[in-house]
């Protein structure tokens, strides 16, 4: 790939480098061999962007609308920046600055990200912009910069390989940092004496490379932790010099765990065996190389500041930090949430690692930026700028990169409080989300493969983010929009950037401003030797780790590796932890609780990945997943469909039972939205609760109830062309290569079927519709033709067991259908063998029962023999477990 653009992918913070090159109708793309992330590699997710670079669905030009509940209309970039200026500078001058708000995301490149928050902290004045990062690790922000004094993450992937123990605590690794996984698993296998300990209520695939599983009950982790303190401290695993000479606070911390956290108590605070928790901590104090590498299942939690400083008190203890193979490694899961971070997007933080809080980093923010008014103290941070915006206190507010209907807790009242402000502005890439249907102002942004500029991954790698292609139509950068608002606010001559490029340089000047090892406001990031780059070197810019001074150390300084913090005094501080529950506990109405997270194939809204069919085949509806006997308990049927409701919402999808759930547990994805699914926004069932300190939302827990939806039918839908269900009271739309599937369910079945789907799929009176009423079981099957070719297929039946959706998926890649076809396809029935059932492998499109039909007849004992031969699995490897366990099954049944 000689002429490959190298860029990173725009998904997952692992922050894996691609190379893309044009190709025959589109792009081809491939894993970087020289990104230090991935040295190649890819998970499925990255192997498929190409199959996303598509224009129809893109927001192509700004729209705007006159009021409320008006249609919008397209307009020309200079109009729709008038209003926002209009309406912004009008609210600003009657009610004060902070009665504005932006509202960003870690999905925004750095140099975006830093005009956005220069533009509201130091020029508006306000400190009211924060970022979907709230909801992500600000737990994990809070936690370090209590310990250390800044918001540093001093480990990296080599760390993870290098470790003796790995312990994953609220991390599916294996589903949504698929190629760190893989680098695991493959140390792994290279250093079998190598343990990795999973901490989750889930038995998930990443249960398949850990030695232990601890399904701890939900919200547990203080407890666990607070356990494994006082365990290393009476058994002599303390790093006294370590202590002494680095840190502060052991005592508190250590006498808040003198009581009641011996291995019995944490064993029945944590719902776990006495045995297992005893192992784990006796693993924990054999290994000094230990990674604890933690994520959601920690930081969405409203304790989960408190579960952070729990996991880094024991890394203290024993001095593991700061050294390689070992440290507390929260992993982000934004592809620029550490950019994020680096600029000051949340409202708690000023940009470059300095504080708000403290009047002399505002005064060096203000010299540095020449700026006429700073933000003097914190804004507001997510959901209490949601619930603002509802009681009126912000007026206008401009959402850019991410979707808060879908992805913020309570998320119907976002939209109440969307619907009653004065102006929304949302600027996106795609041309419908839910967020975008609540805009006045439509902006239209470019996206990955388009924009300009750097992101930063969770090892604190900065990478450039190339353009391989123009933006479609009127779409442009963000930094571009922010930079013409700031121009029409009278700001212009601070926001004067040419390009991306003298964003960053100014980015990395501020970085060094005031920063060095005396001075005034000393801090570990640092990128003064990134500074002055020419455009040319900008843009050849390699990936680097920061810190990057401007005269760099003799050695690649590791953070804290000399044992000096970020702490005035040099001392890190332990901070001592008293578990809490959860909020909201389980009650006689609502006994269950929910679990939220993600499926291995779909990426937040699904905005870009329910564009690639690829991608849908691996878990193409939303599910709710539960424990079989809570299935019986509540008169729930795997396949058939379920209400979950909450005090704060409800939806219905099919019931699951992947094995995976404890008792009294179940799990939605958070995937779906209105434009996937007619009922599945899990996001309007969550609590609004927040973390006391860091403010981000206990995602992982909210007290739930399940019953039985009782459809009097279920059916299917598969065309060439996109169909109405609209009016269908449940549906769920699945992208197939060259068709849309629509799988439906409603009460009462339809009085005449044929005319129903004839009128569904908009069949003309004279198509070539060959259908079949079987009045004995209520059922009814139609397929269209087209010259022979299948157009659309509709069935419907009384019962949820349909025929299998993936063989009838293969009949619209044919040019012709045969007699034979005809035949099964009405009956709904593949032809013997012909079926390779639900996707397992999604980069080889390799079927289940393709692999247990393989697994069966040649004997296979192991993935590897699977892969040779039948490739699954020999790509990105996530559906490794997944094959590991048909083979477990295949051994079991056999037995
Ligand atoms: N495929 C895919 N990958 C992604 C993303 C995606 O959308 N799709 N998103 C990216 C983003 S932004 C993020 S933040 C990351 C998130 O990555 P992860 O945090 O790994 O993913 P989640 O599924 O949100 O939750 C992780 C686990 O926390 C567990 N958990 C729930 N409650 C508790 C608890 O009380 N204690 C413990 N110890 N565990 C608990 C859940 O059961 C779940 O398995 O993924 C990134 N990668
Ligand atoms: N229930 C529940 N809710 C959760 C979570 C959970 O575990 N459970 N996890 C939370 C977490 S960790 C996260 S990170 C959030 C993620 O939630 P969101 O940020 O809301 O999700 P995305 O779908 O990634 O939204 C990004 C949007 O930006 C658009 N976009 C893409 N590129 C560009 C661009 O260059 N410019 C602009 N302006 N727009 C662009 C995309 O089309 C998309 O609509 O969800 C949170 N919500
Ligand atoms: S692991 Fe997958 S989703 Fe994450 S950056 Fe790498 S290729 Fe992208
Ligand atoms: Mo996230």
């Amino acid at each position: 790939m000689n002429d490959a653009v190298r860029t990173t992918c725009p998904y997952c913070g692992v922050g894996c480098g691609v190379r893309v090159q044009s190709a025959a109708g589109g792009w081809r793309v491939a894993g970087d061999d020289d990104h230090p992330a991935n040295h190649g590699r890819l998970c499925v997710k990255g192997s498929t962007l190409a199959e996303t670079v598509i224009d129809d669905t893109r927001l192509r030009q700004p729209m705007m609308r006159p009021h409320k509940g008006a249609a919008h209309a397209p307009a020309s970039w200079d109009a729709a920046m008038a209003r926002v200026a209009e309406g912004f500078g009008r609210v600003i001058e009657a009610h004060g600055p902070d009665a504005v708000a932006f509202y960003v995301s870690g999905q925004l490149l750095t140099e975006d990200y830093y005009v956005a928050n220069k533009l509201m902290k130091g020029f508006i004045g306000s400190a009211n912009i924060d970022t979907n990062s709230r909801l992500c690790m600000s737990s994990a922000v809070a936690g370090y910069t209590r310990a250390f004094g800044e918001d540093v993450v001093p480990v990296e992937y080599s760390d993870v390989e290098n470790a003796d123990l790995v312990v994953l605590v609220g991390s599916n690794l294996a589903w949504c940092h698929p190629v760190l996984y893989q680098r695991l698993s493959r140390a792994r296998e290279a250093r079998p004496d190598l343990r990795v300990v999973n901490i989750d209520p889930r038995r998930t695939a990443t249960c398949d490379i850990a030695d232990m599983h601890l399904p701890l009950a939900p919200g547990s982790d203080v407890a666990l932790f607070n356990g494994l303190l006082r365990y290393l401290h009476d058994n002599d695993c303390v790093d006294q010099a370590f202590v002494d000479a680095h840190c502060r606070d052991s005592e508190a911390a250590l006498d808040a765990v003198a009581r009641g956290c011996d291995v019995a108590s944490v064993a029945r605070d944590c719902a776990l065996p006495e045995d297992a928790v005893r192992a784990f901590f006796a693993l924990f104090a054999e290994r000094a190389r230990t990674v604890t590498l933690f994520s959601q299942g920690v930081n969405q939690s409203s304790s989960g500041t408190d579960k952070v400083n729990a996991i880094i008190n024991c890394h203290l203890l024993t001095g593991r930090i700061g050294r390689a193979g070992a440290g507390p490694f929260s992993i982000t899961g934004q592809p620029n949430a550490m950019g994020g971070r680096e600029v000051g997007g949340l409202a708690n933080q000023l940009a470059a690692h300095l504080s708000l809080d403290d009047a002399a980093h505002r005064a060096l923010v203000q010299r540095f930026w020449q700026s006429p008014a700073m933000a003097e103290r914190p804004g507001l941070k997510a959901v209490d700028l949601f619930e603002a915006v509802h009681e009126g206190r912000v007026r206008a507010i401009w959402i850019m990169a991410t979707n808060p209907l879908v992805s913020l807790p309570d998320a119907d009242r976002v939209r109440a409080a969307l619907e009653r402000c004065d102006l929304v502005v949302v600027s996106e890439a795609v041309n419908d989300t839910d967020t975008l249907r609540c805009a006045d102002i439509q902006l239209p942004a470019a996206t990955w493969g388009e924009r300009d500029g750097t992101v930063t991954n969770s090892e604190r790698v900065i990478s450039r983010q190339r353009p391989f292609r123009a933006p479609p139509d009127e779409a442009r950068p963000d930094w571009w929009a922010i930079c013409d608002l700031a121009r029409r606010l009278g700001h212009g001559d601070a926001f004067d950037y040419p390009d991306a490029h003298a964003i960053f340089d100014e980015h990395a000047r501020l970085s060094a401003f005031g920063n060095g090892p005396d001075a005034e406001a000393r801090r570990v990031f640092d990128i003064g030797g990134l500074a002055g780059l020419s455009r040319a070197d900008y843009d050849a810019l390699e990936p680097v780790k920061w810190p990057v001074p401007a005269r760099p150390a003799p050695e690649p300084s590791r953070p804290y590796g000399d044992g000096r913090f970020s702490h005035p005094d040099g001392r890190a501080r332990f901070v001592p932890t008293v578990p809490r529950a959860p909020a909201n506990s389980p009650s006689a109405a609502y006994p269950m609780i929910l679990n939220t997270g993600r499926v291995r194939d779909q990426w937040h809204t699904m905005t870009r990945t329910r564009l690639a069919p690829t991608l849908a085949s691996h878990r193409p509806e939303p599910v709710v997943d539960m424990h079989p006997a809570d299935a019986l308990a509540v008169g729930v049927q795997a396949g058939r469909l379920a209400r979950v409701s909450t005090p704060w919402g409800s939806l219905v999808v099919r019931a699951t039972e992947s094995g995976e759930m404890k008792r009294g547990e179940i799990f939605v994805p958070i995937h779906w939205n209105s434009q996937t699914a007619s009922d599945a926004r899990v996001g309007a069932l969550v609590n609004p609760v927040v973390d006391p300190v860091s403010g981000e939302p206990e995602f992982k827990h909210t007290p739930a109830r399940v019953t039985p939806f009782e459809a009097g039918w279920f059916g299917f839908a598969m065309a060439r062309h996109a169909i109405p269900v609209n009016d269908v009271p449940w549906w769920v739309r699945v992208q197939g290569v060259s068709f849309n599937r629509y799988e439906l369910a409603g009460l009462e079945p339809p009085a005449d079927c044929a005319q129903w789907a004839r009128s569904l799929t908009g069949a003309p009176r004279d198509a070539d519709w060959i259908d079949f009423v079987d009045a004995a079981h209520g059922s009814y099957r139609a397929i269209w033709l087209v010259d022979d070719r299948v157009e659309a297929c509709v069935f419907i039946a009384p019962r949820a067991d349909l025929p299998a959706r993936n063989w009838l998926a293969e009949q619209f890649g044919k040019q012709r259908v045969s007699g034979a076809d005809r035949a099964a396809l009405l009956a709904g029935e593949p032809p013997r063998g012909a079926d390779t059932g639900p996707t397992v492998c999604s980069c080889f499109g390799v079927g289940r029962c393709t692999i247990v039909d393989a697994i069966e007849s040649k004997g296979l004992t192991s993935p590897a023999q699977v892969t040779d031969l039948l490739k699954a699995g020999g790509n990105c490897g996530s559906c490794l477990p997944e094959i590991r366990g048909l083979i477990s099954e295949a051994v079991t049944v056999a037995e």
